[in-house]
């Protein structure tokens, strides 16, 4: 209760101004200097109990600002709000406690407020280091609804056509562009000849003529001579119908742009045809990895991004009529001490592709070759040199420079940022999970956590990389922009600061149009429909019947399940805190009703802790047996050890499926979840957490269930009720099955991305000539703040130089 005398109700002071202030009072008097949504709303239900009261207090423009606030800066006699009304959009405002009075202010005032609360003097020095990215951006145009977020391809094509319209001089880039298009130095799509836009549309007209008289399956080169005196090369299509089709859709761009034939027009173009991709961290490799430190999905994911981009391009490449071979590197780390895996082979094909290989380049120190992994949080010493040696490997090995550079995870991005600033380059980055909002306040208290995660240099050096790339590719929506409730991973980086060091007013901009969804998908030749019977693995039967049923004990699996015949929850992941498995083993301990319905099987980690050289997953482990023995797990849980072969993996979602069960995603906060999608893909069942990625991936109740992971009796309970609404109607298992299948089948493939991510390359590679000198610029400032900033930081990361190979003498 407020004991302030100055708050006992004058007849005068309206009521709701009176428990209003009565609330702030008590905001003031708790004692804490950041308050975020549920502490503000948790005191305001203590100082007003009665629902109809808050009610009105709430139907304030204060209310309402309390109602839209992310946190709360407590300043006596202020209470400074950041306020976020929808995703993307930011206000802050300063409110005298005492009389209520609201002030505007802008960001910078916000963040030096919220520093005094860590660094007083530094948040006072009026020269204190300001970072302003986006302050280079006010030539390109930026989306303005929340629901635009993401589609950054199709307003750049809106923009596109309304930017070339008008005036046929407009459509002099489109034109330089198209010149420039080559492979190995031989013109594409246009020679000199046809210069200028007139002259261009003039010589369509011609060739269409031309082609409406021949056959539409004629090939190619059947007219290519014609066509090169008119002025046209290779690429337009393979036959004369394909080749009317994409000359009809540029004579439209031409006449009068329009978006759908923009886009359908970027989406035919040669532009594209050697991949970089860059994944420096943890074991990159085809087997043997899973399981081991730092490498989970991303490598799941980039091996199957792989696959589908040289399927893609080769599949164009034929379209358009061209003699052309794609390639596509994926560079990593050669890891002599390579633990059981090939991370100690330089050059390894990928298997399902002709053209695609991983290419791995050691980390160098002055004492040699580093033998050791060296965990993601670590590895910052190692990048630049890293980026260099690449850079060399690659222009060698493609014979020429990349097309397209595409970055992963912290490392990755900021080495493609190098050697895409060096070569002039598109740049694509990937964050598969950006660690800044996994963290609470990682950023005021990156002082505190600095030693152990480097987190000074990760921000910035995502930041840098974020503003750097030409286009940014994200699985989801909630991944940029959040949710209404949630802060987006690249939300947060829109204004941080670090206390002493930085203060980033600008560091990102979610209505930028360099943001795309492109969700990935799940090998639908190894995660395929359970009843698609004459493709099941049936020879993995007999020892997936073994890891799920065997009586005895192993070193692949612990507990057992002693009713065969009832379903079985399922869930699979690496053993982190943030996966939550212990914590879906203890709904289901307490849980009677369910555990009398189903058994439940997990597959992660492994059971001996001390093999664990992660601290967490160690604690996680240790929390796993003592679940088992406080709820007497034995007879109804099965442990089994992380899983490395994909294909039996396949098979065991199918066989849970075979049980009529269900496949569960408990984590406290996912990225994206390969997972859930590869157990919708095998028509599991899937209940997945409602934080983060998979809350857009299942439509809740219609193809899946979202299940809220801080409430596990709520979730478990969900999770029951289902099993008995399926005993009571037989069809209602099959109908979520076949639900998640449809929804796999519309928005999660490996095609639909492929599809997307190369329409991306081409229209980005224009999109960043277009913008030329605005690009220069910013590059000049990011390239100064690596310079002055990061490499200053980076050198604060400790590098393991003792177990180095000398290097051997060169032959
Ligand atoms: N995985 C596996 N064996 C295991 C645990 C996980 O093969 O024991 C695979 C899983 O099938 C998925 C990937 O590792 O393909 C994990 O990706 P996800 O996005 O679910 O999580 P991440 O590990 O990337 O955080
Ligand atoms: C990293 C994660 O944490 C997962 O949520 C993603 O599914 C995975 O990468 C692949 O992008």
């Amino acid at each position: 209760m407020a004991s302030s005398s100055s708050l006992t109700k004058p007849e005068s002071l309206d009521q709701g101004r009176y428990h209003m202030r009565r609330c702030f009072s008590s905001y003031l008097s708790q004692g804490r200097r950041i308050m975020k949504l549920h502490q503000l709303m948790d005191e305001l239900e203590k100082e007003i109990p009665d629902p109809k009261e808050r009610e009105h207090v709430l139907a304030s423009d204060l209310g309402y600002i309390l109602c839209y606030t992310q946190e709360a800066l407590v300043i006596p006699p202020h209470v400074v709000f950041a306020v976020r009304r929808s995703p993307g959009s930011w206000e802050f405002a300063k409110v005298r406690s005492d009389s209520l009075d609201v002030e505007a202010i802008g960001v910078t005032e916000y963040l030096k407020s919220k520093e005094t609360i860590y660094d007083e003097a530094w948040a006072k020095d009026e020269n204190a280091l300001e970072l302003d990215f986006c302050a280079f951006d006010f030539p390109i145009p930026h989306m303005t609804l929340s629901s635009s977020i993401g589609k950054g391809l199709d307003f750049i094509c809106k923009h596109l056509s309304s930017k070339l319209n008008r005036n046929l001089d407009n459509s002099q880039p489109l034109v330089d562009f198209l010149l420039s298009l080559n492979y190995h130095g031989e013109n594409l799509m246009i020679n000199e000849t046809l210069d200028t836009a007139s002259k261009l549309q003039e010589a369509l007209i011609l060739a269409d003529a031309s082609l409406s008289v021949l056959d539409k399956d004629t090939p190619y080169q059947n007219f290519e001579m014609r066509f090169k005196e008119w002025g046209f090369e290779r690429g337009w299509g393979d036959t004369a119908a394909r080749t009317r089709d994409t000359m009809r859709s540029l004579s439209e761009v031409l006449q009068a742009p329009d978006p759908m034939n923009m886009e359908k027009f970027f989406s035919r173009l040669p532009a594209i045809f050697n991949v970089v991709i860059f994944s420096p961290h943890g074991y990159f490799g085809q087997s043997n990895v899973l399981g081991l430190p730092d490498t989970g999905g991303q490598v799941v994911y980039i091996l199957d991004q792989v696959k589908a981009l040289e399927e893609e391009l080769l599949l164009r490449i034929k379209l358009q009529g061209i003699n052309a071979k794609p390639q596509i590197l994926v560079i990593t780390r050669l890891i002599p001490d390579a633990r059981g895996t090939k991370c100690n082979q330089e050059m390894e094909p990928i298997i399902g592709t002709e053209y695609s290989k991983i290419l791995r380049v050691p980390f160098r120190t002055e004492k040699g070759i580093l033998r050791q992994w060296v965990s993601r949080f670590d590895v910052y010493p190692h990048l630049e040199r890293f980026a260099e040696d690449a850079t060399r490997k690659v222009l060698d090995q493609m014979e020429g420079k990349p097309d397209l550079i595409i970055g992963n995870y912290t490392d990755g991005n900021l080495v493609a940022s190098l050697m895409a600033s060096k070569l002039g380059i598109t740049q694509a980055t990937i964050a598969h999970a950006l660690e800044k909002t996994k963290y609470e306040d990682s950023d005021v208290k990156w002082k505190e956590l600095d030693p152990k995660y480097h987190f000074s240099c990760q921000f910035l050096a995502d930041t840098i990389s974020m503003n750097a790339a030409d286009f940014i590719i994200t699985s989801t929506y909630q991944e940029i922009a959040g949710s209404k409730d949630r802060l987006g991973q690249y939300e947060s980086h829109t204004a941080f600061t670090l206390p002493g060091l930085c203060r980033v007013v600008s560091g990102t901009n979610v209505f930028d149009p360099k943001f795309n969804i492109a969700s990935p998908g799940a090998d639908q030749s190894v995660y395929f429909p359970y009843s698609e019977k004459q493709r099941r693995l049936t020879s993995f039967h007999p020892v997936i019947d073994e890891l799920l049923y065997s009586q005895v004990e192993s070193d692949e699996h612990i507990g057992f399940l002693a009713d065969k015949n009832k379903p079985i929850i399922f869930s699979m992941a690496r053993l982190d805190v943030v996966k939550n498995m212990t914590g879906l083993a203890e709904w289901y301990g307490k849980n009677q009703r369910l555990r009398k319905l189903v058994n439940l099987v997990i597959v992660g980690g492994f059971f001996d802790p001390t093999k664990s050289k992660d601290r967490e997953e160690m604690a996680e482990i240790n929390k796993m047996h003592s679940l088992i023995e406080q709820y007497q797990l034995k007879g109804q849980f099965r442990w089994i050890a992380a899983q490395t072969d994909r294909n039996r993996n396949g098979e065991i979602y199918r066989c849970i499926a075979d049980t009529r069960g269900v496949f569960v995603q408990p984590a406290l906060y996912e990225a994206f979840g390969l997972t859930v999608i590869e157990a919708m893909n095998c028509g599991l069942p899937t209940f997945a957490t409602s934080q983060g990625g998979p809350a857009e991936i299942i439509v809740d109740g219609v193809s899946g269930f979202h299940i809220d992971p801080h409430n596990g009796d709520e979730s478990s309970n969900q999770i029951a009720d289902f099993f008995e609404k399926c005993k009571l109607d037989s069809e209602y298992w099959r109908t979520i099955s076949l639900a998640g299948l449809k929804r796999i089948n519309e928005c999660y493939t490996w095609k639909i991305y492929a599809h997307k991510v190369l329409n991306m390359g081409n229209t980005y590679t224009f999109w960043r000539q277009l913008n030329q000198d605005q690009k220069q610029a910013k590059q000049r400032y990011i390239q100064m703040l690596y310079s002055l900033q990061l490499r200053n930081l980076i050198k604060n990361v400790p590098v393991k130089v003792e177990d180095a190979e000398v290097p051997k003498p060169p032959p």
